[in-house]
């Protein structure tokens, strides 16, 4: 029942401006507020400092920003670790997804067996070799798991981070061949959207906490990513695409996560309020940290 906000306003991992600014608009949907309304006791632990130029220069390589993205995820590490020392529940505020490798390198210090729920409309599973943009937010999952570049592989100095068979994609449309090889190799466990129509998110739901008891997971981490939810709703992202999920159905899921009562962090990245349409996109972000968090009408 004690939260810490972490705010990341990197926009390293993609080359779209404005994501950095994610963390104060997210702020500005009132998450604070909305989260002591449920009860708890919010501490915003404000947002970690980026020291590096923020002018981005074109750069041809596989690796966009790298030194960038290694010295955010480090710092991120360290602070999750703190908060997790605390006693708090860790919520991160992206920024781009490039931020879930620190994300997961300070989760993995505790948690062994941590399970991880994706939902993004992209698997973040590609590798230098495999990646059609070199954007390292199309990365982290891999990262995690221990695939791609050494120096990100081993960020706080162990790796991997996650085992491919504790991670669950949800509402993934657009998946690059090189990802999908992956998803086939490491069994990794992916509800596309073709089953969630096919299924229904509830099914997909009870399916998910279903496999996280059987693998004994020790915490689970939401990463949400805005753009898993239909652009419909959340057009403040950077890579839109259409044929998401709906609003109704991301809050069953994040309703129905929190009576699993298993989540043990959670963060919501690539809200880009330059994108947006009045804010659209972080209020729907606050709106679901809501239900994730256990607010119900009755
Ligand atoms: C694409 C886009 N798969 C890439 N990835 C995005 O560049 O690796 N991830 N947008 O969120
Ligand atoms: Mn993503
Ligand atoms: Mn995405
Ligand atoms: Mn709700």
């Amino acid at each position: 029942n004690k939260i810490s906000i972490i705010g990341v306003p990197s926009d390293y991992g993609q080359h779209r401006r404005g994501v950095d600014m994610g963390p104060s608009a997210i702020r500005y949907a009132d998450v604070v507020e909305r989260l002591e309304g449920l009860g708890y006791e919010v501490l915003d632990e404000g947002d970690i400092l980026l020291k590096h130029d923020k002018v981005k220069k074109p750069q041809n390589t596989q690796l966009k920003n790298l030194d960038e993205v290694i010295e955010v995820s480090t710092q991120l590490s360290d602070k999750v670790q703190d908060v997790m020392a605390k006693g708090r529940f860790p919520l991160i505020l992206g920024g781009d997804h490039s931020i879930a490798i620190g994300t997961l390198t300070g989760l993995g210090t505790k948690y062994k067996n941590l399970g991880v729920i994706w939902y993004d409309a992209h698997a973040d599973l590609n590798t230098p070799e495999t990646s059609p943009s070199g954007n390292i937010h199309g990365m982290p999952l891999a990262i995690s798991c221990g695939l791609g570049d050494e120096r990100l592989v081993n960020i706080g100095g162990y790796g991997p981070k996650v085992k491919p068979e504790n991670i669950i994609i949800i509402g993934a449309r657009s998946v690059d061949p090189g990802e999908r090889e992956l998803i086939k190799k490491h069994g990794i466990k992916v509800y596309s959207m073709h089953e969630i129509d096919r299924m229904g998110m509830t099914k997909v739901i009870e399916e998910s906490i279903e496999y996280f008891k059987m693998r004994q997971i020790d915490g689970v981490h939401l990463s949400l990513d805005l753009d898993g939810i239909d652009p419909l709703y959340t057009p403040g992202v950077g890579t839109p695409v259409p044929g998401g999920i709906t609003y109704r159905e991301s809050h069953l899921a994040m309703e129905m996560l929190e009576e699993a009562g298993f989540i043990t962090s959670a963060e919501f990245v690539e809200v880009n309020p330059i994108l947006d349409e009045r804010n659209k996109t972080a209020e729907v972000a606050v709106a679901l940290m809501g239900s994730l968090l256990g607010e119900k009408l009755v």
